[in-house]
């Protein structure tokens, strides 16, 4: 099936058959896989370039880590590292998107040149929905549990496949009651965040359910501790083989419509292979 992901002044990203990719691009010293690596715009921004010409349709681009346990940052830090790289990526041929949870950030990237918010806090924050109904924004709502800082001690669920749909779609009605359009918001499981390895395995194999919310699916799982898990990799860039060849193709068969991903070229490899094969 064809899908169309609606994009603020009416531009569509056109998705065939294969969902897309959206990469990520972590301008933070202490993300858990890539921190450190791109934290200067210059090696940030030759990095997103790298990922476009790789074919990555969205940049997500992030400030602040939301790895298990890490300790937030200011806005202004935030700001200091993610608007020179939006600036430096503007117009360079991918959707721009900013991973923040930070109604402020969302705001100031926008009017740089992104056109999604990312927010792994699902719209929790009134501001946020706000500035994403003022600006005509697309928002991915992603589901989390509790915070980066608590969200892995001890996570429970009574069904977790039903709880995360009906907190998702809390939040969509959430957005619509302040006049965001279903059309502009995207769907995340959010694969890793309160979530224990049952409870992402019960996720991925159920991720098609999340097409009854009538939004994009968009799902995270690459080089996550999950996939350590399974294949007893520690270090996270050893994990991309459990990502792009395994996860991102079960998801895609799920019914993603895009994949977030640090191995863009890697990923739509194996996706192409995945859907010749189908
Ligand atoms: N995962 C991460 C961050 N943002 N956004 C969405 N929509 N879905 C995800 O699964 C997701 C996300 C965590 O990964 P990463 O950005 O690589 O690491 P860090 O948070 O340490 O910067």
């Amino acid at each position: 099936m064809d899908f169309h992901l609606t994009l603020p002044g009416g531009r569509e990203l056109a998705l065939g058959a294969l969902p897309g990719v959206m990469a990520i691009l972590n301008v933070t010293p202490d993300s858990f896989s890539d921190g450190g690596k791109f934290a200067e715009a210059a090696a940030a921004i030759a990095h997103g370039k790298a990922l476009i010409a790789a074919g990555a349709d969205v940049l997500d681009v992030g400030g602040e880590s939301t790895r298990p346990g890490a300790v937030g940052v200011s806005a202004e830090v935030e700001l200091k590292r993610v608007l020179p790289v939006i600036e430096g990526l503007r117009g360079a041929g991918a959707v721009l998107s900013i991973d923040t949870q930070k109604a402020a950030v969302a705001e100031a990237a926008l009017k740089a040149g992104a056109q999604v918010v990312n927010d792994v806090g699902g719209l929790r924050d009134e501001a946020m929905i706000d500035v994403i109904a003022r600006t005509g924004a697309t928002a991915c709502v992603m589901h989390m549990l509790g915070t980066p800082q608590t969200m892995q001690q001890d996570p429970r669920y009574g069904d977790v496949g039903a709880e995360v749909l009906d907190a998702l779609e809390a939040s969509l009605r959430r957005a619509e009651a302040k006049g965001v359009p279903r059309e502009r918001l995207w769907v995340d499981p959010g694969i890793g965040f309160g979530k224990t390895l049952e409870h992402n395995v019960a996720l991925l194999q159920r991720l098609g359910d999340l097409r009854l919310l009538g939004c994009p699916v968009v799902a995270g799982v690459s080089r996550k501790t999950f996939i350590g898990a399974l294949t007893r990799r520690e270090v996270p860039a050893d994990r991309v083989i459990g990502s792009t060849a395994a996860a991102s193709i079960i998801a895609a068969q799920g019914g993603v419509d895009l994949v977030r991903a640090h191995d863009v070229a890697q990923t739509r490899e194996a996706l192409a292979v995945a859907d010749a094969l189908r």
